[in-house]
């Protein structure tokens, strides 16, 4: 669906107070039968239902949103972009979704926002350096972009950091990915659905599934606060209520539900305009198109479902921050909340079949998965479509559990937990 806006139908709108504004996508009422459900209206879902259409045909499709469209982590997220991971798995995976991001905006006839602004790890310590020298080092044999920085580039990179980080965390080196970056992260939610909704996928807001119908270990459909609603097959993308979910479908997950917290501060003017991220701080810190600074904390150290920041954590973080970035301590915060994160015990997706046929299931991504929204959704599509997974998530099974074929990412994951 192409819309051209003109300058005075953008004035028009402006004066407006949204009345009359077009629909972006339908609200229809689920018919009574669909081929697949997609279970989660975040940007994994979307993107889904937009490449089963897309890429595969397939567009008796929908998808079911117990909220509104992108209200959960994908608007909850830094929206830190980048491919740089350790294991040859995850780089193909997140170098995939990095190539899809860099087309994203032309391709969904919408802008995301995609700003390749780059992103710097910091290392604060000797065995920080060598991890991030092995990851790069890794990383370019993958054909993926990574470099080393000395303190002198970072500094000329980066002005306004203090290096010696208050003399706890004196930053020896970085690693740089020029071609990660930031997102706009409710734009690529709201991209992909209007697109879908062009190709015929119907998205149901206000909706939430509230248990599968399965016979003979097969699915039959889904039972929401709007009915029964009979699929063929059925791809859940929940995130952080995953473990929730396959409950209700008789199997469990072997994954941990934590929140985590971010922030932002008042709007200013631009003071930095690359990603800085410092696993060893807890913090990362970038600046919105708004000006304001976005910054994220670690994981809270129990088990939660409240979407909730805490002073705590924010005090925690703006210490580190603060130790690194001197300047920022006259600024004001301006909100704070949580997101839940479903981590796996290696720090990698799941992206399978589930013990139920035609029930499949795509979560796991912690703290990292906005980054993996274009390349989840396309080997997601592949895998409901085709009924095995593509060569790309085909190591991302709930198998490797079994067999021990762990992809431990803990190290590129940025936040541990
Ligand atoms: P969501 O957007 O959460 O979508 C899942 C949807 O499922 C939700 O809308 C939810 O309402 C819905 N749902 C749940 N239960 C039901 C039900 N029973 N019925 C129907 N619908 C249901 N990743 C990065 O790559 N870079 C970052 O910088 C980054 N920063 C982060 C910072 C924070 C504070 C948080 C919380 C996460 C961060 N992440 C980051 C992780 C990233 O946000 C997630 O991995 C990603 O957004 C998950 O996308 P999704 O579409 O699967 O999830
Ligand atoms: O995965 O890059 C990442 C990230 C940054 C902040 C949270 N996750």
């Amino acid at each position: 669906m192409t819309r051209r806006y003109s300058i005075f139908a953008l004035v028009r709108n402006a004066l407006s107070y949204h009345e009359n504004w077009p629909q972006v996508w339908r609200s229809p009422e689920p018919r009574p039968e669909y081929d697949v459900i997609i279970v989660g209206g975040g940007g994994h879902g979307l993107a889904t239902a937009y490449y089963l259409a897309k890429e595969h045909g397939i567009t008796n499709v929908a998808v079911i949103e117990r909220g509104w469209l992108g209200g959960g982590n994908t608007g909850r997220n830094t929206t830190i972009v980048r491919s740089n991971y350790l294991w040859d798995e995850s780089a193909a995976l997140y170098e995939h979704a990095l190539k899809l991001w860099e087309g994203l905006s032309r391709e969904l006839n919408f802008n995301v926002m995609f700003s390749q602004r780059g992103v710097l790890n910091l290392a604060h310590n000797q065995h920080d350096l060598r991890e991030l020298h092995r990851r790069i080092n890794a990383n370019r044999l993958n054909g993926i972009d990574s470099e080393f920085l000395t303190p002198r580039q970072i500094q000329a990179m980066v002005p306004i950091m203090d290096l010696r980080g208050n003399g706890r965390y004196p930053v020896l080196g970085a690693s740089l990915q020029r071609r990660g970056g930031t997102a706009r992260h409710d734009a690529v939610a709201w991209g992909y659905a209007r697109q879908a909704d062009a190709r015929g996928v119907d998205i149901i807001q206000e909706c939430p599934v509230t248990g599968f119908r399965i016979t003979n270990g097969r699915i039959e459909g889904v039972e929401t606060g709007k009915g029964f609603i009979r699929a063929k097959k059925v791809g859940v993308v929940v995130a952080g209520h995953a473990s929730v979910l396959a409950n209700m479908a008789g199997f469990r997950l072997p994954i941990t539900s934590l929140p985590l917290q971010a922030l932002v501060s008042e709007p200013v003017k631009p003071v930095i305009d690359t990603v800085v991220m410092s696993g060893a701080v807890h913090a990362y810190v970038s600046q919105s198109d708004k000006g304001e600074l976005v910054i994220g904390a670690g994981v809270d150290k129990y088990v939660g479902y409240g979407q909730r920041g805490s002073l705590p954590v924010t005090e925690e973080t703006l210490a580190a921050v603060c130790e690194l970035f001197p300047l920022f301590r006259r600024m004001r915060m301006m909100r704070q909340w949580g997101g839940i994160v479903d981590t796996c015990p290696d720090a990698s997706p799941i992206i399978s079949r589930t013990p139920v046929e035609n029930l499949f299931f795509n979560c796991g991504w912690g703290t990292g998965g906005f980054k993996a929204t274009p390349g989840s959704g396309w080997v997601f599509a592949y895998t409901i479509a085709r009924g095995e997974p593509h060569p790309l998530n085909a190591a991302f099974s709930l198998d490797r559990f079994r067999t021990g074929y762990l992809i431990d990412e803990h190290g590129a994951a940025a936040v541990a937990h």
